[in-house]
């Protein structure tokens, strides 16, 4: 199941709302003054179920030039968007502007809407649309698909639908659940008997009913009391849905859009930032040192001002390093997108990226601080040695193949993975000659399939301890060498995610049945083995009634196991409690004389030739005796 957000953009009046209304035929303006103005004014949410059977995350933002604050913290998280082009009016200004934030917020599968085709005539069309054509050729929507459709007839939306579904398959991708979670507020209300809840897009990991997180930059821990997913109760919930989490400990009031909901101290608080400034081509404005600008990121909005680190200043298409000094405290991370509007007039003049979340106070023009930021905008050499371990998914990757891969010493690899692990990005099995790395995404998905196997395992022989160790290995991991596999598998038991008894393995819960059946066919067995006594039966020959062969082998295995059986020999076998005497009356046997014969084992236990034999060699196996040379003598072990 791929979670995905589906989100609008698009001048004022195209028809974005009414677009979202007839594919869901929900209507996401919601306030009164939005229905009486017919604007949307507020982020606006919904769902959409794709035929492709995934349900869908649906954003629709305001088009209005003064709203555009809300659009841009309706972006983050956004996986496809809806451009809406009204066909009678073609790209108007927010289009342009809702094209720029896209682009600089790194969200870039598209799909133009040519909306309103009810309204002209098909001359008109063509002509808009290569107009479209050649505006977006040379940008990122150079190759966004465009699909002309009219919300108001429905014409056009089943091809619509068509396209959505394609994309969401082929281009958009599976995100991150495994990784720490965060979660960007865009909506805080308090519900009658509730209390305090929470909405926004989870960007990445994983939440968990009963979770602690930590509300940023308030700094209050909370415990998760309830999650919903498209209105609908949940346990959980992954990257990439639309979800609404009850919070206890937090009043409404004391949170806000921009507030992020992560995991404690996976973040700091700051006020200032370092990042990577680009300036729109079409900007009208030079950025000087010191401006005053409005920063949007994930779903916040903070005033703040700029310096230039290594420019006077920062012209149409240029770009430049910048710390921005805040005026409040924000918690991100580095990578983050954002967008930056002039203070006054409002406008959005360029945007990038977050190279250090947590800087010191820079002075303008030093050479060092400049090189640091140069080194952190090219990406690490942990980014790439984490390219190659995640390509080696099936098979691991050894430090050694790591280091000719990437052409960096192996002290260089070393650090770069232990850096990758400390960050829980990778996982590391030393073994003697060489360590094995592994991406945490295959190990989850490996640990997903294991576990997935063996609860159907478990289904499947309610009578087994469970599958054998060496059966998931070579079933699921082939390619994975066998003591490092044991290694990954001795993990899971420590973090008790599997349970091992001798070479199985079992989910953590998991008991062998033990119910009517069992213990009709367990008597059984161990009835025909107390009365044979010394005069052991062959197993093949107890009359076990009304269950398969399979199931009685199954629960002889569980009676040895748990000890109360053992085999004598191939075919034989008998209850622990005699053998033990057997031990024990042999031993003082040889306490008396140095040699047994099986004479005088068959005269001890009363019993015949063919089963004192096996006696003896069963007493061969757990070192009581040892054979003197006579096949028919032994002496003490
Ligand atoms: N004829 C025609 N009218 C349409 C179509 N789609 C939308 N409209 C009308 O256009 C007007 C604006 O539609 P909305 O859906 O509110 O536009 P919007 O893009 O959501 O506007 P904002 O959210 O305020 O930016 C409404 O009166 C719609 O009925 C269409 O395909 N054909
Ligand atoms: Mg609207």
């Amino acid at each position: 199941m791929k979670h995905i957000i589906i989100g609008t953009a698009g001048h004022i009046d195209h028809g974005k709302t009414t677009l979202i209304k007839a594919l869901t035929g929900r209507n996401t303006d919601r306030w009164e003054e939005e229905q009486r103005r017919g604007i949307t004014i507020d982020l606006g949410f919904t769902w959409f179920d794709l035929p492709g059977g995934d349900r869908a995350g649906i954003i629709d933002v305001p088009g209005h030039e003064k709203f555009i604050n809300n659009m841009v913290a309706g972006v983050v998280g956004m996986d496809l968007v809806l451009l809406v082009v009204a066909a009678d009016e073609g790209i108007m200004p927010q289009t342009r502007e809702h094209m720029d934030i896209l682009n600089l917020l790194g969200i870039e599968k598209s799909i133009i809407v040519l909306n309103k085709c009810d309204l002209v005539e098909e001359d008109w069309l063509e002509l808009v649309e290569e107009e479209i054509k050649e505006e977006l050729s040379g940008t990122f929507l150079e190759k966004a698909p465009v699909v002309r459709v009219s919300a108001a007839t429905g014409e056009g939306l089943p091809y619509l639908v068509e396209v959505i579904q394609r994309m969401a398959e082929e281009e958009v991708e599976e995100k991150d659940t495994d990784t720490i979670p965060r979660l960007p507020v865009d909506r805080a209300f308090s519900l009658q008997g509730f209390g305090t809840i929470i909405t926004g897009t989870l960007l990445s990991g994983t939440i968990t009913r009963e979770d602690t997180l930590e509300m940023y930059p308030i700094g209050r821990t909370s415990k998760i009391r309830s999650i919903q997913v498209h209105g609908e109760d949940v346990d959980k919930c992954f990257a990439g849905q639309r979800v609404a989490v009850n919070l206890s400990n937090i009043k409404k009031r004391e949170i806000k859009r921009g507030c992020v909901l992560a995991p404690p101290d996976s973040m700091k608080n700051t006020d200032l930032l370092d990042v990577k400034m680009r300036i729109l081509d079409s900007s009208m404005r030079v950025l000087t040192n010191h401006a005053r600008l409005h920063l949007f990121t994930g779903t916040s909005e903070i005033l703040c001002r700029a310096v230039l680190l290594d420019r006077e200043e920062i012209g149409p298409g240029e770009d430049g390093y910048v710390q921005l000094r805040l005026e409040e405290e924000i918690a991100v991370k580095k990578g983050d997108k954002f967008v930056v509007r002039f203070y006054s007039p409002m406008e959005t003049i360029g945007g990038g990226v977050i190279l250090e979340p947590n800087p010191a106070v820079h002075r303008r023009f030093q050479q060092q601080v400049i090189e640091d930021l140069e080194r952190k905008e090219s990406g690490s050499t942990a980014d790439v040695v984490e390219m190659h371990v995640r390509s080696h998914g099936e098979t691991m990757i050894t430090l050694a193949e790591l280091s000719k891969l990437t052409a960096l010493t192996a002290d260089e690899v070393t650090r770069d993975v232990e850096e990758l692990e400390k960050e829980g990005t990778v996982l590391v099995f030393p073994m003697r000659k060489d360590t094995y790395v592994w991406h945490r995404q295959a190990a989850a998905r490996a640990r997903e399939r294991i576990l997935g196997d063996l609860a159907d395992y478990e289904k499947k022989y309610p009578y087994r301890y469970g599958m054998k160790k060496a059966q998931i290995h070579t079933a699921l991991f082939p390619k994975i060498k066998p003591n490092v596999f044991d290694l990954y598998i001795s993990r899971l038991e420590d973090e008790q995610a599997v349970r091992r008894v001798e070479e199985f393995l079992c989910t953590p819960d998991y008991q062998v049945r033990k119910d009517s059946l069992y213990q009709q066919v367990s008597g059984a067995l161990l009835e025909a083995m107390e009365k044979a006594g010394f005069d052991f039966v062959r197993y093949g020959e107890i009359p076990v009634k009304g269950v398969s062969q399979e199931v009685e082998d199954d629960i002889l295995n569980i009676l040895l196991e748990e000890k109360q059986v053992v085999k004598v020999t191939e075919e034989m076998y008998t209850l622990s409690s005699y053998m033990e005497q057997a031990k024990e009356k042999i031993r003082e046997k040889l306490k008396e004389e140095p040699v047994i014969t099986i004479a005088q084992v068959r005269d001890m236990f009363h019993t015949s030739r063919k089963s004192a034999k096996p006696i003896l060699e069963y007493m061969d196996t757990v070192k009581v005796t040892r054979k003197t040379g006579a096949e028919s003598e032994r002496v003490a072990y």
